[in-house]
């Protein structure tokens, strides 16, 4: 009864508001419907026609009656549509950009033509959304193209300019990497700069981590062993999207280098050269384990998935290799074990081939995509004078897309909806 009530305001508004706009001088859009029930925009000063086919229309009406404006979310509920969806009129606005709807269930529709422009079903359309708000393409990177890709940036910029700070930002998702310089002295350094982006993800490692040796170390990690190519927290189904090392005290001893190379384009030369070993290693699950204490706290984290993963439209999404965490319960059929042994044997030596070594100094905050680069470190030696300490911190990439799409919004001065 309430429902019906507010659909029939609605539709008493909807007449005032198309009487309103549409006093019939000068045509200014063209809306028709075609074959298959599509509905196609004709601007007047040509270009491609844009076309929605009529189901979505009606599925996106933005009344207030079907679409609830300040929590941004549809309200009519699907049991009331219909995929027909069959239009009685159509017409484009007079003296504004608007395509008015006349439904046969007697509902009515007005859309926005920057709002359909922006929605517009064609690939360049869907790609440029993909690409300008979904999550920016990433730049896959060899060993000679390093110089090109490193990117550094100031503390103090990061923290309190947008720009750079947006920058900075795009630089992980596109780049994968990139320094931070003359982060002050001060054991807050990862924990401001996952403030400033949202918050810390947390993990049984705690929020912030120090990476030192440590007497009994539980990870390996804390040790001043060399810590082969890995990405962090493979046992994890949410595992978390980059890692923040802010170098407190360098080791002055020899080593105690970083080392990184892109996980995306090592699994890419594999795809392209050996093609076997590409697929052996997209389908077959390895078993990621941690088995452990910190803190006083037992766990055992346990993740099934293989080393490479790929999103829905075919890119790569996340690269699992972690020989300490790699479980000796390999949980696959006897048939399939050598052969995931030659692939991973080829991807392990294409990694090493492409990895590139530089040494961080005290200040500077080495970002990273924990997804996607692997990373280590060479060997240390530690003195009574000097002890190597780095303090990490990892942030989501749920968080860290959802403040580029902001940032980009403030710059563009646009809002979504
Ligand atoms: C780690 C790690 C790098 C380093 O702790 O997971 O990658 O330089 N550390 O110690
Ligand atoms: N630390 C640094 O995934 C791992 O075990 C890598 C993680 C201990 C939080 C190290
Ligand atoms: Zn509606
Ligand atoms: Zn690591």
């Amino acid at each position: 009864m309430k429902m019906f009530a507010r659909q029939f305001n609605n539709s008493i508004l909807h007449k005032l508001l198309v009487s309103r706009h549409f006093p019939m001088p000068q045509r200014l859009l063209s809306a028709s419907v075609a074959e298959g029930n599509v509905v196609v925009v004709q601007e007047p000063n040509g270009g491609a026609p844009l076309k929605f086919p009529s189901v979505w229309l009606r599925d996106n009406c933005q009344c207030n009656c079907c679409f609830h404006k300040n929590t941004k979310s549809r309200q009519a509920n699907w049991i009331r549509g219909n995929v027909e969806s069959r239009i009685r009129n159509i017409s484009g606005g007079h003296e504004e950009d608007v395509v008015a709807i006349d439904w046969f269930d007697d509902h009515k529709s007005v859309f926005k033509l920057d709002w359909l422009r922006d929605r517009d079903f064609a690939p360049t359309n869907r790609e440029r959304y993909i690409e300008e708000v979904y999550k920016p393409s990433y730049q896959l990177w060899s060993k000679p193209d390093f110089p090109k890709v490193w990117r550094t940036f100031e503390f103090k910029d990061v923290m309190e300019k947008d720009g750079s700070f947006l920058q900075w930002l795009e630089s992980l998702a596109v780049q994968g990497f990139s320094i931070i310089k003359n982060a002050p002295h001060d054991v807050t350094v990862a924990r401001q700069l996952s403030d400033r982006i949202g918050f810390i993800k947390r993990t049984t490692y705690g929020e912030e981590f120090e990476v030192k040796s440590k007497e009994n170390a539980t990870n390996y990690a804390y040790l001043m062993s060399p810590l082969p190519l890995h990405t962090d927290l493979p046992y994890y189904e949410h595992q978390a999207g980059i890692n923040l090392l802010h170098c407190y005290v360098q080791s002055l001893s020899h080593g105690g280098s970083n080392l990184l190379v892109d996980g995306f384009y090592v699994a890419e030369r594999l795809r392209k050269e050996f093609p076997n070993f590409f697929e052996i290693l997209l389908k077959t699950p390895v078993d990621w384990y941690d088995l452990g204490k910190d803190s006083g706290i037992s766990f055992h984290n346990i993740w099934r998935s293989p080393m490479i993963s790929l999103d829905v439209d075919g890119r790569y999404h996340r690269i699992n290799e972690n020989s300490m965490k790699r479980d000796s319960h390999f949980t696959i059929a006897l048939e399939d074990v050598v052969p995931w042994y030659e692939a991973y044997d080829k991807f392990i030596e294409l990694a090493y081939a492409e990895t590139v070594e530089f040494k961080i100094t005290p200040g500077e905050v080495f970002a990273f995509n924990n997804k996607r680069m692997l990373h280590g470190r060479t060997a240390y030696e530690d003195s009574p004078t000097n002890k190597r300490h780095l303090i990490g911190a990892y942030v989501d990439w749920d968080i860290i897309y959802s403040k580029i799409r902001i940032l980009r919004s403030h710059k563009k001065k646009t809002k979504w909806n």
